[in-house]
């Protein structure tokens, strides 16, 4: 491997404490081309990653997806390793990522922290959010990935420039994820540690805010790719409400009350729900017609 082939991309807001020491762990592996997209950080992360060796530059927008998206534009190596710059991620792993995009048996590699975490690395809360998160992914997508929001990934040049993200904040390695399926990547996951952060960093995500924002991001990416979810979901719970009126409405009949308003409403209900179903069905059908197409597409011009 040409060391000078991977850049290593490190997104950084407040990280004084770990950054340095994250670029000399990299340069000891032999990497040299290191590049920090900061987030103007109050404390003095860019003038250590610089004088450390980095490139660094400063993002225009805000959040961590925002510094990505912009940063990508960037890129020019033919593969990226992609790490948090919060110490939490160890360089000398980085090699595990690296190769399967090296020999060519992955586009896009995540590192999955959840086999070797140390104590502390994840709250409590983090860790069923995590489950609950790669959970509902998995049901979404079909993709039996572990942990798609972690820090550490590499990728091909060509797989970052294939994704479409628009996503600012931590929303982004979720949305990451659901690209690589969507545009039907080789995507593979390799066990790596997990290290709790440096007591001086404190996290900038906040595990409720972000985690319905992520929760939500994955629902509503499916609406192209898995309709039948995103429709159904909606559907049930109609039905649902429709089922649970209906009950008091035909219970209140055998005690010799009707109760019109309720009847109404309960079909109502029942037929909403029925329609969000159908119209997953007809949506379906719509996307797999329109993948049809574009691998025909992408035939014709091979
Ligand atoms: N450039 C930039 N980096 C950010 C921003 N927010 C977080 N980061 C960096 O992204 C990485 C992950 O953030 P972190 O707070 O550790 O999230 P966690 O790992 O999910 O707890 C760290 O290196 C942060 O410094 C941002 O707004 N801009
Ligand atoms: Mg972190």
């Amino acid at each position: 491997m040409n060391s000078a082939d991977v850049c290593i991309l490190i997104p950084t807001l407040n990280e004084a404490a770990t950054i340095g020491q994250l670029i000399t762990d990299f340069k000891a592996e032999g990497f040299s081309n290191i590049l920090v997209i900061d987030g103007n950080s109050k404390d003095s992360t860019k003038e250590i990653a610089e004088k450390e060796g980095a490139r660094v530059v400063l993002q225009t927008g805000k959040g961590k997806g925002q510094a990505m998206i912009q940063v990508f534009e960037l890129l020019e190596s033919p593969y990226v390793l992609l790490i948090d710059g919060d110490g939490t991620y160890l360089a000398r792993e980085a090699r595990l990522l690296l190769d399967p995009v090296l020999e060519g048996r992955a586009d896009h590699v995540i590192g999955n922290r959840l086999f070797n975490y140390k104590p502390g690395a994840f709250t409590k809360m983090n860790l069923v959010g995590n489950r609950l998160i790669n959970m509902l992914f998995d049901f979404a997508y079909g993709a039996h990935l572990r942990d798609i929001l972690s820090g550490y990934r590499a990728f091909t040049l060509e797989s970052i420039r294939e994704l479409e993200l628009n996503k600012t904040g931590f929303e982004i390695e979720t949305e990451i994820s659901v690209e690589c399926i969507l545009k039907n990547q080789k995507v593979l996951e390799v066990p790596i540690s997990y290290l709790p952060r440096n007591e001086k960093g404190a996290t900038k995500l906040n595990p409720v805010k972000d985690g319905f924002r992520i929760g939500s991001t994955i629902y509503r990416l499916a609406k192209v790719h898995n309709p039948m979810f995103y429709f159904g979901i909606i559907g049930f719970f109609f039905i649902l409400s429709g089922i649970f009126t209906g009950t008091f409405v035909v219970v209140q009949w055998f005690q010799g009350i009707t109760r019109i308003p309720l009847s109404i409403l309960t079909t109502l209900l029942i037929i909403f729900g029925l329609q969000m179903f159908i119209f997953g069905m007809l949506s379906d059908m719509i996307v797999s017609l329109h993948r049809q197409t574009i691998r025909l597409i992408k035939e014709q011009n091979k």
